[in-house]
């Protein structure tokens, strides 16, 4: 692509950004300090292009989103075409769009039969705060009033609205703004790497899962509503559990009658080499969370399948459901979602992302001979390499997320994008990569790994 300088002064942009900008998820004294923001001005394919006209291979797809690559003119036509035609209207009050009805169509297509009807909503937290709402009602219709807890892992990411935070196991951001409400638990994250000790990743897999049991015991079998899971914990640092973790969930689940909410965010649309991550992982979810993947982050949309057992008792008994967002299955986010999947379909991107999944996984563990990296692991397109000071220990550096800071600030300062999630280095490329260009995040990696070792390798 031809980079069209267009005359945007960034030192002024960086200016007003320190000056007016207040970022999500920044320690802004050090931001400042650092002098603002690299500013992110086009992007095209796995690339992405800074204000100094640096090249950067995104190995994250954005924030695990941008699954069909960046620069894709037909959603940009779409988005516009849509709007000349009907920018907005809302889906309240027995009305609805072409774009969200179609929408919904699709999406129920792509799942199991039983997932008839989808709620829209503007993102992954609202999606999974209307689930936590819907699922205390549905229980509340049922005449189990009692069933209103949820349980969930440590460092599972739901989100950032109060109740996402809650579901999600994240004590950094728990620990802020009064967010810890009553009803929500936190079970053992199925991590081998950091929990498993000498267990086999098997049995680990199913000592993971009893502590859901135990969980579920100890807050009442009958009191829980549901347990929530991502398929693959994304922001928890990429963790795919061991393959008997989710089989022996779902009997737990099962045994109790508790229900299973797959949070598919990042995982569905075909990260995982499948259209969603219950299919890779082997379990069969009564409520599905998305968005991300859904529009490849084109748009602002989330959406909730949910399973025809629980509707169909929701739609006799429930009246209004008395929730619901202003700009749900907005039109013009409808539109791109439908492209998005289009092109998915039609470039057959699930497929490919099962046939590059063993060429990814090969250039990751063709880093395992490296001094600082304890494990690489992946599934389909989404994979971590983890950093650790013994590896036949699976020893981790003092002061956990001090050396994947070190990592990525290496990998950005030589054109690299790829997440740390404390000292896990993470990756979910674009769906579209080639194999030269996963050839080039492994050498950019190792290019990072090398100046980090050679910031740490005193201490080890
Ligand atoms: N569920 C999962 C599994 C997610 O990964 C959300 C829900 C919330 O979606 P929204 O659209 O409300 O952001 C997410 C979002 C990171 C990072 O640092 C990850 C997310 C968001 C922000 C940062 O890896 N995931």
């Amino acid at each position: 692509m031809t980079i069209h300088p267009k005359n945007i002064n960034i030192a002024e942009v960086v200016q007003h950004d320190i000056a007016h900008h207040f970022h999500p998820f920044t320690d802004h004294k050090a931001f400042h300090a650092a002098g603002g923001p690299r500013v992110i001005t086009q992007a095209d394919g796995v690339y992405i292009w800074d204000g100094k006209g640096n090249k950067i291979l995104d190995a994250m797809s954005g924030l695990w989103c941008v699954n069909i690559g960046y620069g894709r003119k037909e959603l940009a036509d779409v988005a516009y075409r849509q709007m000349l035609d009907l920018p907005y209207y809302n889906t309240f009050f027995k009305t609805t769009t072409v774009p969200a009805t179609e929408l919904a169509t699709k999406i129920s297509s792509l799942l199991p039969k039983r997932f008839q009807h989808i709620f829209f909503t503007n993102s992954g937290s609202e999606a999974n705060d209307t689930i936590v709402r819907f699922v205390r009602h549905y229980w509340k219709l049922k005449g189990k009033p009692y069933r209103q807890h949820f349980i969930a892992r440590t460092r599972g990411y739901h989100g950032s609205t109060m109740v996402a935070v809650n579901l999600g196991g994240m004590s950094g951001m728990q620990g802020q703004g009064g967010t810890l409400f009553p009803g929500f638990h936190h079970v053992q994250q199925p991590h081998w790497f950091d929990f498993g000790g000498d267990k086999t990743p098997e049995q680990f897999g199913l000592d993971a899962a009893a502590d859901l049991e135990k969980k579920t015991i100890e807050v009442g079998p009958d009191n829980v509503a549901a347990f929530i899971g991502e398929p693959i914990q994304g922001a928890g640092g990429v963790l795919i559990p061991p393959s008997t973790y989710w089989p022996e969930v779902q009997r737990i689940c099962k045994k109790y009658g508790i229900l299973i909410i797959a949070d598919e965010v990042i995982c569905g649309f075909g990260r995982t080499g499948n259209w969603w991550g219950f299919q890779s992982l082997g379990f069969e979810p009564d409520i599905v969370a998305m968005a991300k993947g859904l529009s490849s982050g084109y748009q602002p949309i989330g959406a909730v399948a949910i399973s025809d057992t629980l509707t169909k008792d929701f739609f006799e008994l429930g009246g209004d459901f008395n929730h619901g967002m202003t700009y749900a299955g907005h039109p013009v986010a409808a539109a791109v979602a439908l492209k998005n999947i289009e092109i998915i379909e039609d470039e057959k991107l699930v497929e490919r992302v099962a046939e590059l999944a063993p060429y990814f996984a090969k250039g990751l563990a063709s880093l395992n001979d490296h001094p600082i990296v304890g494990e690489t692991r992946s599934m389909g397109l989404i994979g971590a390499i983890e950093l650790s000071k013994d590896k036949a220990t699976r020893a981790r550096f003092h002061d956990s997320g001090r050396v994947g800071t070190i990592c990525r600030d290496h990998c950005f300062a030589n054109n690299l994008v790829m997440r740390a999630c404390w000292d896990t280095m993470v990756l979910a490329p674009p769906f579209t990569i080639t194999k030269k260009e996963i050839d080039e995040i492994v050498r950019l990696a190792r290019v990072a790994l090398d100046a980090t070792y050679a910031d740490v390798k005193g201490e080890m």
